[in-house]
């Protein structure tokens, strides 16, 4: 990673350890981001770990996710975070501001700083030049608390634009066919690092989808230089004197990613590989199976073509041209990855002067209050209305299953960046992710058009030179003489997490659980009208693994507690990429409650394998693939001396007493992740080196 920006970014802030890819290190984190639906955990966190103000340059609290106020719950966690921002010195940006990321986009994210947010879509400040991490609640509030965030150094791989994009084709195609490319696995471990001159055609907005959605690769996070489109971003924002120009050497030195795939099933992945990678290595199929490495994705900006994440899953990219005369009955504008002033402008002048299709239902949620505000002032707002646009407030809403749940059988077509099954909060839904520009397309004709094809001249929206600056619903922090009279408004329904425990000597386990391939948060933690139990464990415990539960069977949850009840350890057992998608640290903190101690898995991704860690579940990796195969629900799995396993094996064998086979698991934990699970887990770990 020699030269690159990443390294520049990191090397200015790293307090352990050394830059050396694959080895971990600590680094200082300027600025925090967190969210009502992973906030309230963080903040209570924080809250147990007795430091009494956020130690940072700016902590930032949000509230967009949980709107509905379906009940008491939500606002209840409106309050508390409220209050406890004005307790412990962090600014709050109030419900109806707009979307964490988007907020933090336009008002707080600078070139050059390190951002760690407890939401997947942090990186979405890699469009500005940020150096932005999504992590679990826990390691952002030691984050706040002034410790450091431990991270693999990344394998930094270069993705080069090069030309213009044509009228009608967006960022969102670009990274859709990054995804093409790279594919939403293997590539954990690894930052994006854009580069090329096809670069500086893209505004601010525009990178900040790319990166937004950059979450969908797996990867630690996507990183934009900072340039003239910088400088006029952050002008027009009045933050010029936060600017500074970075980007990579031009002799940088980028780090290759190897990965294996199927030379039947990822054929088409592979011929993309071999046309974007300049310098790939693809070796002949082994079993059925390819080893590909590369460092660097070409993408000619000029070839791109308005594409499509098909249902279930934001790496299933298709052309809009192979789905065109689809029928279409829901278009949902809006979301963290395209709801800027620009994407929405785009929108509401094609709208302008003409009618929803009658078959489609259309939303649009702008993504902050500065957006619809100024939407409002231009008459774009009223263009959208005319056209019969349903308008929501601007919050996460739909994105995250909260409302505009498709009808049964219903195609819905969404600017979003996730479509995993069942998140749109209607099973078996039929959920495609595409651009602005498709989805207003669609909305008219009532099917998937390609809108080079719409009888309409391409708007060129420019980018305003003054955005409309209001802070008013930001509240900045107390001075500590102010903060100490602040008392913290607890509802009944804030409920104090649980802390982990030190793992058992001896883990006599019981398969609770097996499940597939590419399981994630979703299936695990589902959100959606679920969310308003994120502050409170024990009840939003119940529903670990709902989507999975079969009806009329005892659920996960009630499985597990027999389990436990029994004096036993409840352990899960997965395929490839478990934990894919958002951070919430409830996928680990309810299993963690309901007595889960082991998760054994083929591959586990980053985030949620770090969330394991901190609540003191032991994450494990089959050695053998083919050892998945052998094990069933239910069965009994036994792990000896499980002291030694934690401080310093590499492997470690299980005993399977119910097939009478053992096998053999692989321990990937760093020296710190094995002290963390020691001290049963991170809090406990904090705690007693703040002592
Ligand atoms: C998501 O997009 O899945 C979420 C909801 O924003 C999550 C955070 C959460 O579950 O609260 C994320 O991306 O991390
Ligand atoms: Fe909100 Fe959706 Fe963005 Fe997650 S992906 S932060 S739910 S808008």
């Amino acid at each position: 990673m020699q030269g690159t920006l990443t390294e520049k970014i990191l090397a200015a802030h790293v307090v352990d350890g050394e830059l050396e890819t694959g080895e971990e290190i600590g680094i200082r984190i300027d600025q925090t981001l967190t969210q009502d639906a992973t906030g309230t955990t963080a903040f209570l966190l924080f809250e147990a770990m007795g430091v009494p103000r956020v130690r940072t340059e700016m902590s930032v609290s949000y509230v967009d996710h949980n709107m509905s106020q379906f009940g008491p719950e939500n606002h209840n966690d409106h309050l508390y975070l409220q209050s406890v921002a004005a307790k412990v010195g962090a600014y709050h940006s109030r419900p109806g501001n707009g979307i964490c990321h988007q907020v933090h986009l336009e008002r707080f994210a600078a070139p050059g700083r390190t951002l760690l947010g407890s939401d997947s879509h942090t990186p979405t400040a890699g469009g500005i030049g940020a150096l932005a991490i999504g992590a679990g609640g826990l390691d952002v509030s030691v984050a706040m608390g002034g410790g450091a965030f431990y991270l693999t150094s990344p394998a930094v791989v270069a993705v080069e634009l090069q030309g213009r994009l044509s009228d009608w084709v967006t960022p969102k195609d670009i990274i859709l066919k990054l995804l093409s490319i790279m594919t939403t696995r293997g590539n954990v471990g690894a930052v994006v690092e854009y580069c090329g001159e096809g670069v500086a055609s893209l505004s601010v907005p525009a990178r900040a989808t790319c990166t937004n959605m950059g979450a969908e690769l797996g990867v630690t996070t996507s990183v934009f230089p900072s340039d003239e489109a910088t400088q006029a971003f952050l002008a027009a924002q009045e933050r010029t004197e936060q600017f500074t120009a970075l980007s990579a050497d031009a002799d940088a030195e980028y780090d290759r990613i190897t990965k294996r795939l199927d030379a039947e099933q990822d054929a088409a992945v592979i011929e993309n590989i071999r046309r974007h990678c300049p310098d790939a290595e693809i070796s002949e199929p082994d079993d059925g199976m390819v080893s590909v490495s590369f460092s660097r994705v070409v993408i000619d900006l000029s070839d791109v073509v308005p594409m499509a994440a098909a249902p279930s899953s934001p790496g299933n990219v298709v052309t809009i041209t192979d789905l065109a005369g689809t029928k279409v009955d829901q278009v949902l504008i809006g979301s963290c990855t395209n709801s800027s002033l620009r994407d929405l402008m785009l929108c509401a002048a094609v709208l302008k002067g003409r009618k929803v299709h009658p078959r489609v239902e259309l939303g649009i949620a702008p993504g902050s209050r500065q957006v619809l505000k100024m939407l409002v002032d231009n008459g774009s707002l009223g263009d959208m209305v005319a056209a019969g646009a349903r308008i929501l407030e601007c919050g996460c809403g739909p994105c995250i299953g909260q409302g505009f749940s498709p009808g049964d059988g219903r195609l819905s077509l969404r600017t979003f960046n996730r479509n995993f099954a069942g998140r749109s909060g209607t099973k078996g839904d039929k959920t495609y992710l595409v651009s602005p520009e498709v989805a207003v397309a669609a909305a008219l004709t009532g099917e998937i058009t390609d809108p080079r094809k719409l009888s309409a001249e391409y708007p060129q929206i420019q980018q305003v030179e003054k955005f409309l600056i209001d802070d008013g619903m930001i509240t900045p922090p107390l001075p500590p003489d102010e903060s100490a009279k602040v008392k913290i408004i607890r509802g009944p329904t804030i409920v104090k997490p649980p802390a982990g425990e030190p793992l058992p000597e001896k883990i006599d386990g019981v398969t609770v659980i097996k499940v597939g391939e590419k399981i994630t948060t979703d299936h695990i933690m589902p959100a959606g009208t679920l969310l308003k139990l994120r502050s409170n464990v024990p009840e939003y415990a119940k529903h670990v693994f709902a989507p999975l539960n079969e009806p009329g069977e005892p659920t996960f949850a009630e499985r597990a507690t027999s389990v436990k009840q029994a004096g036993r350890c409840g352990v899960i057992v997965a395929g490839d990429s478990y934990g894919q998608g958002s951070s919430r640290e409830h996928a680990a903190l309810c299993p963690m409650y309901l007595g889960v101690r082991v998760v054994i898995a083929k591959t586990i991704e980053r985030i949620h394998q770090a969330n394991l860690v901190n609540f003191a579940i032991l994450p494990l990796s089959f050695e053998q693939a083919g050892d998945y195969d052998r094990i069933d629900a239910g069965d009994q799995l036994i792990i000896e001396n499980v002291a030694e396993v934690v401080g310093s094996a590499e492997t470690v064998t299980v005993r399977n007493t119910t097939k009478d086979f053992n096998f053999t698991c692989r321990v990937n934990l760093s020296a710190r992740q094995r002290e963390i699970l020691a001290a049963g887990g991170l809090l406990n770990y904090t705690r007693q080196a703040n002592q």
